[in-house]
């Protein structure tokens, strides 16, 4: 395949399995000769998994919402420069586990952050670059509590409340409805065997999606 590689990020509420679906879609996509960068956000890149650190880990102190804004995008500006657009310039694509649909979710669904704050930090970090795919895994949070519970301890966002990750659920929702676009929203409450069908069937569209572009170019 030639031109320029296709972005896709994965999103979804804590537990709902990206990480484990992520591992399916590369797979998936290398089995059909496309060669892809996985990466995840934050972090991607080694400043940007040390803020990931920062971000994370438990602190005496309340975060203040636009201190945790500003990491997140800082993370994310040196992702784009190191990582995301040398790999899509290079025709390869990039995976993401997690991107800015996800600061919209957590930081103006979860925190209250507006989103016009947001998307003007998004016009000066990111430029033009938008994902060209966005994979929601949605399910109830009570479900994905249940399955990040299991790993044991919990970091700074995995300690909020329900009723956060209720907003949170609603936010992507929302994106979702406003990038119909760009999103697939696929009911991760299913068993995995259904989820990773509904997968392949999305993966098969983005292999014509790019087939399409290369075409065209
Ligand atoms: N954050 C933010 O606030 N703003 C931003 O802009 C960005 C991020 C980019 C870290 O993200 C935090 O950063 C995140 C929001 C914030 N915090 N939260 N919550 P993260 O993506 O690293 O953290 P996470 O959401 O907690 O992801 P995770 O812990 O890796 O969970 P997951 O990837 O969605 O799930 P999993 O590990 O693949 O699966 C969990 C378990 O469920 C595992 O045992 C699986 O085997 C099992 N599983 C998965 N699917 C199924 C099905 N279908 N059936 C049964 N069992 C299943």
């Amino acid at each position: 395949m030639s031109g320029r590689g296709l972005f896709i990020n994965m999103e979804g509420g804590e537990g709902v399995g990206k990480s484990t679906n992520l591992g399916f879609l590369e797979n998936f996509l290398r089995g059909n000769g496309v060669d892809v960068v996985v990466t995840r956000e934050p972090g991607g890149t080694r400043l940007g998994e040390d803020i990931r650190d920062l971000l994370l880990q438990l602190r005496e102190e309340p975060v203040d919402p636009t201190a945790e804004l500003l990491l997140i995008f800082a993370a994310r500006a040196q992702h784009i420069a190191e990582l995301i657009e040398p790999a899509l310039a290079a025709g390869k694509w990039v995976l993401s586990d997690r991107f800015t649909d996800a600061t919209y979710a957590y930081q103006c669904g979860g925190r209250g952050v507006k989103r016009e704050t947001v998307a003007q930090l998004e016009a000066l970090v990111q430029g033009a670059l938008r994902p060209d795919f966005t994979l929601l895994l949605d399910a109830p949070v009570s479900i994905g509590m249940r399955r990040a519970q299991k790993r044991g301890d919990l970091d700074r966002f995995e300690q909020e409340t329900l009723a956060f990750f209720e907003r949170v659920r609603s936010a992507y929702l929302r994106q979702a409805e406003v990038h119909g676009d760009r999103y697939r929203v696929i009911d991760a409450s299913q068993s995995l065997v259904i989820v990773q069908q509904a997968l392949a069937k999305v993966g098969t569209e983005l292999l014509s999606k790019q087939i399409h572009r290369s075409a065209q170019s």
